[in-house]
């Protein structure tokens, strides 16, 4: 029986399940540059090219090592535009009766195989430390989801900075000794640049023609496209850049986008690079000397730790997680998300260089454009569109949890047991935004106040009811409590003076 094997885009990986399960003899596989995918969000231009590079490269070595390949590319004439319209036509075309794929990572798509006419078998995605059952199992019966006591687990099962039953060093998590403030200098020049082939400058070529329009920078184009390149990045990360990651895995730098970031989260989605070959990578180099214990523990518990757990609590909590708004937020984005019009350094910097790298690191995208749509009340399914559209790494299952869950805590505290927020100050402290800026952080009201400071109390206000019983919130509003009323008073007033600006498109 001949069959059809359908490989995503984000799914680049040569014993990836349905592969694996895929006889060289008799299946074909299906893989399909499509007007759906590309445009359920309005995707950076830089991520449309990496994953269609990417797409194109990986079907040459598939056909290379003698498989039979069905490639569509975009502009094909007769293109369905969808990957259940692709199955189809690839169905009539060899005969094949039944699909294997590889469940995707995103509810959306789950549905549209399920759906499609045409018998699909969903097999799990093994590319994973933990299945869908493990993660249940641990979930099972706990009140509260927390990602530490999941990583030990993670940790136990792949025995990663393991020494026998205990955690190398005597402890599991090293963050007491990390998140330093941000560095006078970086000694690291980022992440590898690549030079275009032929096959990359052909898919500019078309991205730039199909979504030339679209929020963000195509060119200069210097990712990776296939696993060599990728790893090439890894191996020069893991030297030049590892040993600070976790000294200054926090902290942020108006003329350095990069500082010791990894910028591999793309490439491990993909399947260019497996997880579990990062991490062993990065214990390697603990092990001979070259990286400090504390860096390689946290960034470990970053890929077997939090990415684990994001992709966990996405498939547990079913379609529905998306439309979650546990704080009812209903303002609107606002534009500077898109044109990064607007006074506020920290967020001008951070939309600057989302635009041109499709890139930021994971403060900026907490602490400074999470923070202030969490602050300003901005409708959490606008922020999650957002997100989904313009970073390289943003797969449904990885950015919903992060969104939803962790920044916008519209999930009401599945992931986070307390809101992200904070004022100007912890911008200040791990930046240095604020010199360059035309607020003044140190303002807590007036004029040239920092919005942060102003927001900040405005949101704790307005949620007072959900949050003053929160132990860890508790010094908070102990703190306003103990405010004059007429500063009370100036604080809400501003702020929502500054909302009103914002929501009728000022600049601010
Ligand atoms: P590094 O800082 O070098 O970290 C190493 C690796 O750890 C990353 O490559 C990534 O694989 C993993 N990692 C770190 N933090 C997380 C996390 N919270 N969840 C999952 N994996 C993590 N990550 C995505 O991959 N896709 C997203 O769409 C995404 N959206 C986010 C949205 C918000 C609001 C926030 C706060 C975080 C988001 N993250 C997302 C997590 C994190 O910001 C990125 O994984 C990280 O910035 C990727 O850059 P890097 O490879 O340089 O990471
Ligand atoms: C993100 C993306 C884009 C932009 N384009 C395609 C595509 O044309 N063909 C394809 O197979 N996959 C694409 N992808 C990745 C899918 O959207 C991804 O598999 C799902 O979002 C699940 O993670
Ligand atoms: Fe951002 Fe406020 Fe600092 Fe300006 S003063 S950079 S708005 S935190």
């Amino acid at each position: 029986m001949s069959r059809l094997i359908l490989i995503l885009g984000d799914q680049l990986t040569p014993d990836i399940a349905a592969l694996k399960e895929a006889d060289k003899a008799t299946d074909t596989i299906v893989m399909a540059e499509v007007a759906d995918e590309a445009t359920y969000v309005r995707h950076h231009p830089k991520k449309i090219a990496l994953i269609f590079a990417a797409m194109r490269k990986f079907a040459a070595r598939l056909r290379g090592d003698g498989w039979d390949v069905r490639y569509t590319e975009l502009d094909d004439t007769a293109n369905s535009g969808s990957i259940p319209g692709e199955l189809l036509r690839r169905a009539e075309e060899t005969g094949a009766t039944e699909v294997l794929a590889t469940e995707p990572g995103e509810w959306r798509l789950i549905q549209a195989l399920h759906d499609a006419p045409l018998k699909v078998i969903q097999l799990e995605d093994t590319r994973f430390v933990a299945s869908h059952k493990e993660f249940d199992d641990w979930a099972r019966g706990r009140k509260a989801l927390r990602m530490e006591y999941f990583y030990r687990e993670m940790r136990r099962k792949t025995g990663l900075l393991m020494a026998g039953t205990d955690p190398a060093g005597g402890k599991w998590n090293y963050d007491h000794d990390n998140r330093k403030p941000a560095p006078d200098s970086v000694d690291y020049g980022g992440p590898m640049q690549f030079t275009p082939d032929a096959t990359t400058e052909a898919v500019l070529d078309l991205v730039e023609a199909r979504f030339g329009n679209s929020f963000g920078n195509l060119r200069p184009f210097h990712y990776a496209t296939d696993a060599e390149e990728a790893r090439r990045q890894l191996t020069h990360w893991i030297k030049h850049a590892l040993p600070k990651f976790g000294d200054f895995q926090d902290a942020m730098l108006d003329g350095n986008r990069f500082l010791y970031h990894s910028v591999i989260s793309p490439y491990i989605h993909l399947g260019l690079l497996d997880p579990l070959e990062v991490c062993q990578a990065a214990e390697e180099a603990w092990r001979e000397g070259a990286a400090p214990l504390n860096a390689v523990e946290g960034f470990i518990r970053q890929i077997i730790g939090w990415r684990e757990y994001v992709r966990g609590i996405y498939y547990r909590e079913g379609p529905g997680y998306t439309r979650r708004n546990a704080l009812n937020h209903q303002r609107k984005l606002p534009d500077f998300y898109w044109t990064a019009d607007t006074d506020m350094r920290c967020v001008a910097k951070t939309v600057e260089q989302t635009r041109d790298e499709a890139y930021a690191h994971h403060i900026q995208r907490l602490m400074v454009t999470g923070n202030f749509a969490l602050l300003a009340g901005i409708d959490p399914s606008e922020v999650h569109e957002w997100y989904l559209a313009v970073y390289l790494d943003a797969f449904e299952w990885v950015e919903a949890p992060n969104v939803i869950g962790m920044s916008q805590f519209a999930d009401g505290g599945v992931i986070a047991s307390k809101p992200y927020v904070s004022s100007g100050s912890y911008i200040d402290r791990m930046s240095d935004h604020c010199g360059h800026c035309a607020y003044s952080v140190k303002a807590k009201t007036g004029k040239n106040a920092c919005p942060f400071n102003l927001l900040y109390w405005n949101f704790l206000i307005r949620h007072r009811e959900r949050f003053s019983k929160n132990p860890r919130m508790g010094q908070m509003y102990a703190t306003w409590d103990r405010m004059k009323d007429d500063r009370k008073e100036t604080v809400l007033r501003e702020a929502e003076a500054f909302l009103d600006r914002m929501g009728k498109g000022e600049r601010v």
